[in-house]
């Protein structure tokens, strides 16, 4: 039996990679672990594990015990509550990477998956399709962590053979969970005032165009990741990983497409610095190359299926 292990679990991604993995490999065969417990039933048919990912003795032995054919560790702090609390991040990142990194050292687990973030870009990096190595320039304690994060990755694969990989995420847009504590979760709160009809004030300024996803590109590209042959992922630290780009202007435009009356106003707060440090769009060809990467859905797409979901979701909790 495929056994597969998801910490972090209660998380924007999580949710949505536990209902793809159970999908995929049936309920029995994943485990899903988190500091809070999720507030998704289908995610709760899965054995549940309370767990802290950065507490080495427990992580070593639920590890150890589990000896896992594949672990996604997304225990993180993103970036706007990271610089809240900087040296938390730091800690919650690094000890909940190192922990998987040794167990997978050690033998007790086939492939790992590790997310990193567009937050490794900064102001020294260029602004448009940013080439799969280019210059790393994190400006916040997230990416930074980030950075040395796929450091670390790349030095277990190359030290000691563990099979890691990872992708760059951009903003992540998806209808069946919330994000919390990232710079671009301003893409989905939008969606969510759209179809109660009430005005929206966006925290980024209107022409603020970053790398964005919709979510089941995320998870497919994911789990296409991890499903691809070991020898065929040349990139050990993270692959930049491209859907659409859009500003916050450009998404109200496509809403009022099908929501003619939506009100959108802008009053940029800290996490537009953040946001400003951050390229628009991603060259992703390395994952094209290596693994057949391609992602499938454009804005105008996903603001239907955003619409449509967030609008069910609305009526379903109001009646
Ligand atoms: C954040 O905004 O912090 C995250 C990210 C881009 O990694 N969504």
């Amino acid at each position: 039996m495929s056994k597969t292990l998801v910490i972090g679990a209660s998380g924007q991604l999580g949710i949505e990679l536990v209902l793809a993995l159970q999908a995929k490999h049936g309920v029995g065969s994943v485990h899903v672990a988190d500091i809070r417990v999720p507030e998704n039933e289908q995610v709760l048919k899965s054995y549940f594990l309370h767990l802290d990912a950065t507490d080495e003795e427990t992580m070593t032995k639920v590890l150890e015990e589990g000896r896992y054919v594949e672990v996604y560790q997304l225990a993180a702090m993103l970036s706007a509550t990271g610089e809240k609390k900087p040296l938390a991040a730091w800690d919650l990142n690094m000890k909940s990477l190192l922990n998987v990194l040794e167990a997978a050292r050690e033998g007790w687990i086939e492939r790992v998956f590790w997310p990193s973030s567009i937050a490794v870009f900064g102001p020294g990096t260029q602004k448009k399709n940013v080439p799969q190595d280019a210059l790393l320039d994190p400006t916040t304690v997230y990416g930074i962590s980030k950075q040395s994060g796929e450091y670390w990755c790349r030095y277990y694969h190359e030290k000691f053979g563990v099979d890691v990989r990872s992708l760059r995420y951009p903003g992540l847009i998806g209808h069946r969970s919330n994000p919390g504590g990232g710079t671009t979760d301003y893409a989905v709160e939008i969606y969510n005032f759209a179809v109660q009809d009430l005005p929206y004030s966006c925290f980024l300024k209107a022409d603020q165009a970053l790398p964005m996803m919709f979510m089941d590109d995320a998870v497919r590209g994911t789990l296409e990741l991890m499903a691809a042959p070991r020898d065929s992922i040349r990139v050990r630290t993270s692959y930049n990983f491209s859907g659409m780009s859009f500003s916050p202007a450009e998404v109200g435009e496509s809403i009022r497409q099908h929501l003619p009356e939506f009100a959108l106003e802008y009053a940029p707060d800290h996490r537009q610095d953040i946001a400003s440090s951050w390229p628009e769009s991603l060259d992703d060809s390395a994952a094209l190359h290596d693994w057949a990467w391609e992602s499938r859905i454009d804005l105008s797409e996903m603001t239907k299926v955003m619409l449509e979901a967030c609008r069910a979701k609305t009526i379903h909790t109001t009646s």
